[in-house]
């Protein structure tokens, strides 16, 4: 129950209150979605408001808090927010910033709003989604403190509470986001908040960022705090890879109030990790800073290559790819008005920012070229090495497509095709073995369920370079049945299947060929993956027979439900294997669209996914050790 609060309320007024009841009405209007990723979207926001405060230079620390009961706690030790009463409102600073879309604004100083997943929506935002919301200011030797409750109503207005000492000053805020608006959930991960609160203390260097979960006793409790910078960011993802360059590479300039810093550093994989951001939030979709850097960086080590006879002639020529090999870079921009385009608004649309960025990576990239010949003789070979497969690869190609060159493409001989050329009902399983693949034949509906039998493990696409795979008969016949092509050329219109399924054991193997063809899948085919067209297929764990009941369990947790349900004496077949199934239970449990349930597969951060494959696949066998270890606890049931 709220007090009723005396002051006038004027026209003004009732546009703050309906403003903050829009956003109830409608929040996806304002944060994409009121899911997890939405609930963790309002913590970025009040926590880009401090990083503001410190980016105008007044704050150097951020604390975040989770607290018990899905409370979060965010405070800066900054100038603590104006406290004055507008003297026509009546309305404090603070509570106008609160109850006024878009009140927050840009801070003076010229310093840039570092603007979060969502560019900025406010602190209003927040306050209208939250169950209460608690604002305390440290200022001029006092504690001010205001609470508003269900969504932004004012249940006292901005009062001093007491004394601090006159040198604290800062801002806390204390929120519970509203369950009736956060359906799907309002607890919060501990790991989302981390990745996020490091990225940001690597992009805005000298911030020190505190996160403590205090929903656990002992509270957990981590520090962010990083001097270098993305200098720092290379060398932690490098973390997982091999360098071959000793010391990062660092470039930095900045022209009509755009500023832009590069760090990269050369490792001996074959993947590229090069990360954009603009005012902290990740590119995710590239952009002209992006290409700015691509055509320097193509540009300098080809001329570079030129002058000192690494490449003598026009066929030798060094192409993007090449020099991006085993290259992990970050791009950050600073841009007082940026614009987002694309599909996520994750694609940087400023065209000036592309000749900036090729300018500064032109004069610093050719100068330390000059003034390091070792390192630069390194990234050089390791190009015109990429370059020599790549051209190998490409007459190999050529060889076997003259060599065949009467025979129409064939489609592999191994694929069992449907008959509908329809490819939005058409579906293509990729079943482990020949055994289930009979069997999978033998199950579908042939009017629109192709079966293509991979016969063992598929090539790591991970630890070889792009060429390689075209000497693997199961990738070949892979790409040859999807029909769309693959890497730059992927067409999903010329898809033959809008379903690509994959149908692996549930053992061990299963799981390690699943992970080859979804690492195959996001280095190759990765708008089939965007587009929505990758999916695994469910097989049941256990068939649970009682009598004449048959029940199937696709989940250790099912189990106990299904015990309950048919009572005791039960017969308990464990699947091995999807060839334990006869044609029958495989249609009836995994491939009939009535029954089956499919997995779709989709990537929620590009950048996670990158740094996942790398670490689970890549060269470098400490990381993937290490995550095992770390996640073994949650493997249940492992058969080996
Ligand atoms: C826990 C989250 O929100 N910190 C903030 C400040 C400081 C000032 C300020 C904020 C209204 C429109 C200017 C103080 N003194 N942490 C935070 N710290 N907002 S939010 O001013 C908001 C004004 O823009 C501040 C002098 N100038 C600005």
């Amino acid at each position: 129950m709220t007090e009723k609060v005396e002051h006038s309320y004027n026209a003004e007024d009732i546009q703050v209150l309906e403003g903050l009841e829009a956003v109830r009405k409608r929040p996806g209007m304002y944060i994409a979605t009121t899911s997890e990723k939405g609930l963790h979207h309002l913590v970025q926001e009040i926590v880009d408001n401090a990083i503001d405060e410190a980016l105008a230079g007044f704050a150097n620390e951020v604390r975040v808090t989770i607290l018990p009961g899905d409370i979060v706690s965010v405070e800066d030790n900054g100038r603590g927010m104006p406290t004055e009463i507008h003297e026509k409102t009546g309305i404090s600073t603070v509570e106008t910033i609160f109850t006024v879309l878009h009140a927050g604004g840009k801070f003076g100083g010229g310093a840039y709003k570092v603007s979060g997943g969502l560019h900025g929506v406010g602190a209003s935002v927040v306050n209208a989604l939250s169950e209460f919301l608690e604002v305390y200011v440290y200022r001029d030797g006092g504690i001010h403190y205001i609470r508003f409750e269900n969504g932004g109503n004012t249940v006292k207005p901005l009062t001093r509470i007491g004394e601090c000492d006159i040198s604290k000053s800062g801002s806390k805020i204390i929120f519970k986001p509203d369950p009736t608006i956060f359906t799907e959930t309002t607890v919060f991960n501990f790991d989302t908040l981390r990745d996020r609160l490091r990225q940001m203390a690597f992009l805005e260097k000298g911030i020190k960022i505190i996160l403590r979960d205090e929903r656990l006793q002992p509270p957990t409790e981590i520090t962010f705090h990083f001097e270098g910078g993305i200098k720092e960011y290379v060398a932690y993802l490098n973390k997982n890879r091999t360098p071959i360059q000793k010391d990062i590479i660092y470039m930095e300039g900045a022209e009509e109030g755009i500023s832009a810093e590069i760090a990269m550093q050369y490792n001996n994989g074959y993947q590229s990790a090069i990360y954009s951001f603009c005012n902290s939030i990740n590119t995710q979709e590239g952009g002209t800073h992006e290409e700015g850097f691509r055509n320097a960086l193509t540009r300098v080590i080809n001329n570079y290559a030129k002058n000192v006879g690494a490449i003598k002639n026009e066929e030798e020529t060094l192409l993007g790819e090449d020099v991006r090999e085993g290259l992990t870079a970050i791009i950050s921009v600073k841009h007082p008005d940026p614009q987002y385009e694309g599909q996520t608004k994750t694609k940087l649309g400023n065209s000036e920012v592309r000749k900036i960025v090729s300018q500064i990576m032109g004069e610093r990239l050719e100068r330390y070229l000059m003034e390091n010949p070792d390192e630069a003789k390194i990234i050089v070979e390791k190009a015109v090495v990429a370059a020599k497969a790549r051209l190998a690869a490409k007459k190999a190609r050529e060889l076997t497509r003259r060599k065949n060159a009467l025979e129409i493409s064939s489609l592999p001989g191994k694929l069992a095709d449907c008959s509908s050329t329809d490819a939005s009902i058409s579906e293509i399983y990729l079943v482990e073995g020949d055994s289930a693949g009979g069997s999978a034949k033998q199950a579908r509906d042939s009017k629109y369920q192709a079966i293509l039998p991979l016969r063992g493990k598929i090539l790591n696409v991970e630890k070889a370079r792009q060429h390689k795979i075209f000497d693997n008969n199961e990738i070949r016949s892979m790409i040859t049945a999807f029909g769309c092509g693959i890497l730059d050329d992927v067409d999903t219109s010329k898809l033959r299947y809008h379903k690509i399924i994959i149908m692996t054991d549930a053992d061990v193997d299963g799981a390690h060929i699943r992970t080859l063809l979804l690492t195959f899948f996001y280095r190759f085919l990765k708008q089939a993956i965007d587009g929505g067209f990758i999916y695994i297929a469910q097989a049941p764990l256990y068939k649970v027979t009682k009598g004449r009941e048959i029940r199937y369990a696709y989940r250790e947790e099912e189990m106990d439900g299904i015990k309950a349900e048919l009572g005791d004496r039960l017969n308990i077949q464990r699947y091995k294997g999807l060839g334990e199934m006869d044609p029958e239970q495989l249609w009836e449990t995994t491939m009939n669209p009535e029954n089956r349930t499919l997995v779709k597969v989709e990537i929620e951060d590009a950048m996670e996914a990158n740094e996942i494959f790398e670490m689970l696949m890549g060269e470098e066998v400490e990381p993937r050790k290490n995550y095992i270890i770390e996640n073994a606890k949650f493997v249940v049931n492992l058969d080996i």
